[in-house]
């Protein structure tokens, strides 16, 4: 069991002035050995997103961050096989001198973190994965991301078929389903069909859908699963589920849970952008 405090922290999305403000904070500061988890979704939206990244490298062995859609989609930018959209907040980024460093440190970041009996991922999993199957699946992500090939791979990433997990998946499909349940799965059906698209699959009746964190009898749920990712659930803290992402860049809250007591220190975030659907 580590000594010292692990704080898990939510979608920052390019929030820097809250991440500093939490990072600050008496309670947090107070133990320079603390280590800190954020559940991705870094950059992005929020009017800071460079400074945020610089900030989280500056951290070094003391944090984990882990891969949102946001953060891939800037890769996918970077990469040259995405556009900027209108609202994403990334050009500092791509003119940024250390844009090359940014975007490698941001490749070499993990898609998944286990550690304490704590699964921690940006969206999601699929009830048939347990924790050494999620874990390996991350990595399949995130060898291609290290890899020579990322730019073409990212290239083939979007899309929301195929909608479920099968062992047979190889290629594009297959990490495709990984990265869509890893950072964008919020409803499913029991048998672990993703209902990824705004207007959802017509097949899956409305009725069928749950939270991928509900669904009975999901390999994962005798650990403790974090995520961020769906800001409308706020601070949800039961037993074995804590989503962490109390939605800073829509004007809530930056949030921090200390793994070992689930102590919590938010930041409010005054920014308050309208909210989007990502
Ligand atoms: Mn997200």
């Amino acid at each position: 069991m580590s000594m010292h405090s692990i704080w898990m922290i939510g979608d920052i999305q390019g929030c820097c002035a809250s991440l500093d403000e939490l990072l600050a904070h008496p309670e947090i500061a107070q133990e320079p050995l603390a280590r800190f988890w954020f559940a991705g979704d870094l950059v992005n939206r929020g009017s800071q997103s460079l400074a945020t990244l610089r900030r989280l490298m500056a951290l070094e062995e003391r944090s984990v961050a882990i891969l949102g859609n946001h953060d891939l989609h800037l890769l996918a930018v970077a990469a040259g096989v995405r556009r900027l959209g209108k609202n994403d907040t990334l050009l500092e980024i791509l003119e940024a001198p250390d844009c090359e460093d940014l975007i490698n440190w941001l490749r070499w970041r993990p898609m998944a973190h286990f550690e304490l009996d704590h699964l921690m991922v940006h969206a999601g999993v699929l009830p048939k994965w347990d924790v050494q199957k999620t874990l390996s699946l991350a990595n399949e992500v995130e060898k291609m991301l290290r890899g020579p090939n990322w730019q073409k791979n990212l290239q083939k990433m979007y899309g929301n078929e195929p909608d479920h997990w099968k062992e047979g998946h190889s290629g594009s499909k297959r990490l495709r389903v990984i990265i869509n349940a890893l950072t964008r799965l919020r409803m499913c059906t029991s048998n672990g069909h993703m209902a990824l698209s705004l207007k959802g699959n017509p097949e899956l009746q409305e009725g069928d859908l749950v939270p991928w964190f509900d669904v009975k009898g999901r390999a994962t749920k005798d650990v403790t699963m974090v995520f961020g990712h769906w800001s409308t659930l706020k601070l949800l803290l039961r037993e074995r589920v804590i989503c962490l992402d109390t939605g800073c860049v829509w004007g809530g809250e930056l949030t921090a849970v200390r793994l070992q007591d689930r102590r919590t220190v938010q930041i409010s975030c005054p920014q308050g952008l309208a909210r989007g659907e990502d």
